[in-house]
């Protein structure tokens, strides 16, 4: 009959171990890969707002807009201003329902203006276009008082899906209403905006 030696049961007992470890050490990873997971969706349930902490800089999301005309009537929401409320939801150049777009392609002068939730000291506005891009040419924000200030007017040479990252002086007034104009003449065809971020600090 055949006799495990104790050098077999040796090896069986450090196999089992090592068959211990690899499992505890597969469960141990799954956890942190489930942490990150979680941490991740908590950003994004932070729905308009994303704070970067080392600097306390804000980026927010428009949380209601107005416009000059609409391709869309409100109720319908395709090319409405209440697609420029939120993140950027055009995933591919071209012409998209997600995106604000005047009520005619070539009119000429026409404004969108953004609300957000938080009034912040800005330096920086990021227009996010989605098809036909490169007719805005002035950006204006408002003070606490509703006033207007121009703090950047120029030529938008924007191309493809792609944002206008508009960098300023930081402003001495707290702002939470951005206010873009276009020229829809300068470039034919449906000027389409995605979405519109502010950044700055409280
Ligand atoms: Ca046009
Ligand atoms: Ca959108």
């Amino acid at each position: 009959m055949y006799k495990p030696t104790i050098k077999l049961w040796a090896k069986i007992f450090i196999g089992l171990i090592v068959i211990a470890g690899i499992f505890l050490g597969y469960r141990y990873q799954k956890k942190i890969t489930y942490t990150n997971k979680e941490t991740t969706t908590n950003n994004q349930s932070n729905n308009n707002q994303k704070s970067n902490n080392s600097e306390n800089l804000l980026e927010q999301w428009a949380s209601s807009a107005s416009a000059s005309s609409s391709y869309g009537i409100i109720e319908e929401e395709y090319w409405s201003e209440i697609k420029l409320v939120g993140k950027p939801d055009v995933l591919e150049y071209g012409d998209c329902e997600n995106a604000w777009t005047p009520d005619e392609e070539n009119k000429g002068e026409e404004w969108i203006e953004l609300k957000y939730q938080t009034p912040v000291y800005t330096t920086a506005v990021n227009i996010y276009e989605s098809y036909n891009p490169g007719t805005v040419n002035k950006l204006e924000l408002t003070d606490e008082k509703g006033k207007y200030y121009t703090v950047w007017e120029g030529d938008d040479t924007t191309i493809g899906l792609n944002s206008l990252n508009i960098i300023f002086e930081k402003t001495n007034f707290k702002t939470n209403t951005v206010r873009i104009t276009l020229d829809t003449k300068k470039i034919p065809g449906w000027n389409e905006i995605d979405a519109v971020v502010l950044i700055g600090t409280p």
